[in-house]
């Protein structure tokens, strides 16, 4: 992924959790791909990957925090693609998910990444979902490198 590094990162001890919002499937469907594939490569154990979806991003929130509280992950990645249309819910679900996530970020004993795309066109996000751009490596890097953090 262009525009960051990440150090060789040993998940093998860690429980991940994956909440992903099923608003504009085809592109949050890539975005999980990636982030599982890079939690594999960090020997994340594939038992210890938690799924859980969601209608769309402005759930995400809740999803974490219920990851965190009743399922013991270590992190959690909140998966999600605002695509900015002709109202104003990109602005306001865009504000409330970003300010919800980091509340549970310093809420809870567990760090919550923010894979949400908020993009102003569907192509915009699925060049972010795709190929070697494909944002789920990244968020999933994160994910381990955080939870080892607070390990
Ligand atoms: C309502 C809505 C709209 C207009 N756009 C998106 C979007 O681009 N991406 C997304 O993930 N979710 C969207 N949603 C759904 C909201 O996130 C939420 O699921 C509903 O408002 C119900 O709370």
């Amino acid at each position: 992924m262009k525009g960051i590094t990440f150090p060789k990162l040993d998940g093998s001890s860690l429980k991940i959790g994956i909440a992903v919002a099923r608003w504009n499937e085809h592109i949050t469907k890539k975005l999980l791909e990636g982030c599982k594939e890079v939690l594999l490569e960090c020997n994340v154990l594939p038992e210890n990957i938690i799924e859980l979806e969601t209608p769309g991003s402005y759930e995400l929130p809740y999803a974490a925090q219920q990851l965190i509280k009743k399922r013991g992950v270590n992190a959690v990645v909140c998966l999600g693609t605002l695509i900015k249309g002709e109202t104003m819910h990109f602005e306001y679900i865009s504000q409330a998910v970003t300010q919800g996530i980091m509340d549970i970020n310093l809420e809870h004993d567990a760090p919550v990444i923010f894979g949400i795309l908020t993009c102003l066109t569907e192509e915009q996000a699925m060049a972010r979902a795709t190929g070697d751009n494909n944002h789920g490596f990244g968020w999933g890097k994160s994910a381990v490198e955080m939870a080892l953090i607070g390990k």
